[in-house]
């Protein structure tokens, strides 16, 4: 088995020391860093989402191997630097104002960061304000809003106000998910994409930034 299948099947299994150390092997064997992200660990990542996606597994599962991904990312990140990986985007992303649910918001951002995003993560109870003005000062690509109650969904039309009042709207993308949120309100409050799930919150955003 090569050295980045392993990586693939134990960060699968949420082994998150292993991973660590057959990265730094990979790595003190001469691996090119970008190698050992994409055929190793997002690899492994993407197999995770695609399962969880057919509720094959849960979100336990996903933590666990998120946490193995972020073990070997640490162990990579100054080589990704130094090779020039060129980012696949730059998102901000929190759950609305007045809203504390955060663990399918971690989701998507772990998902987000498995497809080679940056993320900056605003948090829980985030108001429109900050989420434009991130995005102005961050030079942010998308807009990530995230939402578990019928009360807060609604702060979700505030920022795509917001986005509209500081003149970005035509360069940043807004999406939106949780729960609650459906396509059709994604349409009615005139945000960019809807999507129900954190694996396909990560492809729609890859997609989008390429659109750009
Ligand atoms: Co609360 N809660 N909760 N809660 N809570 C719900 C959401 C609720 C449905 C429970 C119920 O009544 N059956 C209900 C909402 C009812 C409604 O509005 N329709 C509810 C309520 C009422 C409340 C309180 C008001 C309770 C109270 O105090 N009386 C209160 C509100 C606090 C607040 O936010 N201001 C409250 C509090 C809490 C806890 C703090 C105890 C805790 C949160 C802990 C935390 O997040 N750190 C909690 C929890 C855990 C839940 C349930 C049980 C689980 C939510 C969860 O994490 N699911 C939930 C009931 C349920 O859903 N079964 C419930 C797992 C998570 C992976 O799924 O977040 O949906 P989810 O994320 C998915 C997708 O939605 C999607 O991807 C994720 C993974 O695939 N997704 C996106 C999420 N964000 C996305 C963004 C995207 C794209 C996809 O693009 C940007």
């Amino acid at each position: 088995m090569s050295i980045y299948s392993e990586i693939s099947e134990n960060l699968q299994k949420g082994k998150a020391k292993v991973v660590r150390a057959l990265v730094e092997q990979a790595v003190a064997d001469g691996c090119p860093a970008a190698e050992i992200l994409g055929e190793g660990l997002l690899s492994g990542m993407n197999i995770v989402g695609e399962k969880f996606k057919k509720n094959e597994v849960y979100v336990p599962e996903v933590l666990v191997a998120a946490r193995a991904m972020n073990m070997g990312i640490d162990v990579l990140k100054p080589l990704l630097a130094e090779d020039g990986v060129q980012s696949a985007g730059r998102v901000c992303i929190g759950t609305v104002q007045g809203d504390l649910h955060d663990i399918g918001k971690n989701l998507v951002k772990m998902m987000m960061e498995g497809k080679g995003l940056e993320v900056i993560d605003l948090g829980v109870d985030v108001s429109p304000e900050t989420f434009v003005q991130t995005a102005v000062e961050q030079d942010c690509d998308i807009i990530c809003c995230s939402a578990l109650l019928t009360t807060t969904m609604e702060v979700m039309a505030e920022v795509v106000k917001k986005a509209e009042e500081a003149g970005i709207r035509d360069r940043v993308k807004i999406m939106v998910g949780g729960a609650p949120v459906t396509d059709a309100f994604c349409q009615q409050i005139g945000a960019d994409r809807y999507t129900s799930d954190a694996a396909s919150a990560a492809d729609a955003a890859v997609e989008l930034c390429k659109e750009e």
